[in-house]
């Protein structure tokens, strides 16, 4: 990428930890140095934090690269990790799950609750034909049977594929025929808004066209009438009858944990595989490293969904191997008010706070007011993923819901990372809001230019990773060769002739680093933009969109320009007060494009800019440029499947045009 995109940054404002956090912190400062000494060794420490049955002979094995081996030879079981474990240190009492139903019934579950559960699904599942290597669909909403059935699954070694609750009866069927699932666990429904959202009818849709499942476990959440078949089972008599005695067998460090699609902007899901014992060393590690969790005090609550890597790996796997108490909430943070999310941290005393960029922006919209309105001093440690962060979304999160003196930690990761590998650590590191700043202790992480060297600081680029980490992709399912051709063609080894040397993974994200080296993720390659010649992130201009203080939130696109190659195009959400219609309307985006181009250059300057009421997002959150592309481009629109709303775009395109 060029310097133009290199110049553009300008955020300088920087927070030193607090100090009695920095004092206390799990992890040091000395953690960056002891794993540069030797990686793998520190790896093999991180390891040591969990129960194996067997110990590893070998911390990595690269002989074949990309297909990575770790702590080959070592065997444990996940589900004794995140339970068994527990409960046999006497802590058996502890909660594990306050859960939250959105209509406001509520249930605790201690470690010795969620372990007889998992101990009841398993014997059931194992009942019902499923063995190690087999797999399971689960498709549930959030209710604490949903961490139940994965560790069910992890406790007799099949291989759980979770689907998002919200997708369709199409996508599970694509799902559970790629993986050839044998049982899929479901429920009635869930609450979603108000009112009960089926899932059985999508189930039943989907299994007449997978012949490979043979059974289906049913969850009573919402009590609705549904249609039964005769591979329908009810999970309360069906699991909850079964013996919840049940001895963990050990599995080897790389058995085939689970597999989860990623939507990706192409027709055909790619089926990440996770595996066993570096996966669960590495989401442990950085569960105890980067939220600094002390499982003795804290209330720890990620609001991701369990359909999502975040909820894998911050949900199940990661606090419950750390032995945390969380929430788990099943619903939207409208329902019944705006402010559900701070009446919960609130209700629960929650101490550590995990949400999405798309969440902090939809409060900013909503107004400070909201969480001033609840008593939020429980709160110590606050993170975001998902997105790049605008640097006032991040101030705005430090400052209205942490008492402006809680540290803030950006973390950038990937469902093919399966942790976190980026991010500040809280008592160590000062952080710049908008940047994921530092590699974590173990990773190796760069920013190369086209011709894949290593930028300058201060330079912009491609973000890689230089070396192997324990919880990475293993394939994708059923397809090595789109695993190399995906992930490692770009540069490196993998790249052929041209690219001989070692072998780099590409992640997709363009980056910059500043002249600190710190790292800030710039968006998808694929939305990067090219403007007479000068690549310009979509994530600067956003930020400097959001900066104004009359945008709650912007979404950026390269729209097919005669004379520039590409214009920007910006759709911006107006803050709650912000008068948008008719002439102040005209006004607002006059002054906006012209507050870009005084932020980021005349280069950076939108050729238009729209004011809406919504943005496209996907399932999970994240915006689709993509569609927004085919909007400003007067295309009609492509695939819609993973939208979350699909009214958005009516209301998008129809405004099209009005913006200048
Ligand atoms: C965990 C998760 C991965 C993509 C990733 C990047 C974006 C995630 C980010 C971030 C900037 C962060 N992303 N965290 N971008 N800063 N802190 O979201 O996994 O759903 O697979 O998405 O999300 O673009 O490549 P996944």
């Amino acid at each position: 990428m060029s310097e133009a995109l290199a110049n553009l940054l300008n955020e300088t404002r920087q927070f030193p930890p607090p100090a009695e956090l920095a004092a206390k912190a799990n992890v040091k400062a000395d953690a960056y140095a002891e794993a540069e000494r030797d990686r793998l060794a520190f790896w093999e420490r991180q390891a040591d934090r969990l129960t194996w049955a067997k110990k590893w002979d070998q911390v990595l094995d690269w002989s074949n690269p990309p297909f990575a081996k770790w702590f080959v030879g070592g065997q444990l079981n996940v589900a004794y990790n995140c339970l068994d474990r527990h409960v046999e240190a006497g802590r058996g009492d502890k909660v594990a799950i306050h859960w939250e139903g959105e209509p406001g019934d509520t249930r605790t579950l201690t470690y010795a609750d969620l372990h007889k559960l998992t101990c009841q699904a398993a014997n059931a599942l194992s009942e019902l034909g499923v063995t190690a290597g087999d797999r399971v669909a689960i498709y549930l909403p959030m209710i604490p049977e949903a961490a139940a059935a994965m560790l069910a699954c992890a406790r007799i070694g099949a291989t759980h594929s979770v689907v998002f609750g919200g997708f369709s009866a199409d996508a599970l069927t694509n799902r559970i025929q790629d993986a050839t699932a044998k049982v899929v666990i479901t429920a009635d429904g869930g609450y979603r808004r108000g009112k009960p959202s089926a899932l059985k009818p999508t189930v039943d849709e989907a299994v007449a066209k997978c012949p490979s499942v043979e059974h289906v476990l049913v969850v009573r959440r919402t009590g609705e009438d549904v249609a039964w078949s005769e591979k329908d089972l009810w999970w309360h008599e069906t699991v909850e009858t079964a013996s919840p005695e049940h001895a963990a067998q050990p599995f080897d460090a790389e058995h085939p944990l689970y597999i989860l699609y990623t939507s990706g902007t192409t027709a055909r899901p790619k089926g990440i595989l996770h595996t066993t014992g570096g996966y669960l060393t590495q989401t442990s590690y950085t569960m105890h490293a980067v939220f600094d969790l002390k499982p003795e005090t804290d209330v720890y609550w990620c609001t991701a969904d369990i359909g999502w890597v975040t909820g894998h790996s911050y949900i199940v796997y990661g606090p419950l191997s750390n032995g945390a108490t969380q929430v788990m909430y099943e619903g939207t943070p409208d329902t019944p008010h705006k402010g559900r999310f701070w009446e919960i941290v609130d209700k629960y005393k929650v101490t550590i706070l995990y949400t999405a960029p798309t969440l902090i922006r939809t409060m900013m919209k909503w107004g400070e007011d909201i969480p001033a309105g609840y008593d939020l001093s429980s709160l110590r440690l606050l993170g975001s993923v998902g997105e790049p962060i605008n640097p006032e979304a991040w101030i705005w999160y430090r400052q209205h819901v942490g008492r402006g003196e809680l540290p803030v930690v950006d973390t950038w990761w990937q469902t093919e990372t399966g942790a976190i590998m980026i991010s500040p650590l809280p008592g160590v590191t000062e952080a710049k809001p908008g940047s994921a700043m530092t590699q974590l202790p173990g990773i190796v992480a760069d920013v190369l230019d086209d011709q894949g060297q290593s930028v300058p600081n201060g330079g912009g680029g491609y973000l890689v990773l230089r070396e192997p980490w324990p919880s990475m992709l293993r394939t994708i399912w059923g397809d090595d060769n789109r695993f190399i051709e995906t992930y490692w063609s770009r540069f490196g080894a993998g790249a052929g002739a041209g690219g001989a040397g070692d072998w780099i993974y590409f992640a997709g994200d363009g980056a910059k680093k500043d002249d600190d080296g710190h790292i800030w993720l710039l968006g998808r390659v694929d939305d990067v933009m090219l403007v007479s010649g000068h690549n310009i992130s979509t994530t600067e201009v956003e930020s400097a969109l959001v900066s104004h203080p009359s945008v709650a939130e912007a979404a950026v696109v390269g729209a097919a320009d005669p004379t520039t190659g590409q214009a920007i195009v910006a759709f911006a959400i107006p803050r709650g007060t912000a008068e948008v219609s008719g002439e102040a309307g005209e006004q607002l985006i006059a002054e906006l494009r012209n507050h870009v181009a005084k932020t980021l250059g005349p280069i950076a300057k939108p050729r238009q800019i729209m004011l809406v009421p919504e943005l496209p997002k996907t399932r999970s959150g994240k915006i689709m440029r993509r569609l927004l592309r085919d909007v400003a481009e007067h295309r009609s629109l492509g695939d819609v499947t993973t939208l979350q709303d699909s009214s958005v775009m009516e209301l998008i395109s129809s405004g099209m045009g009005g913006g200048k």
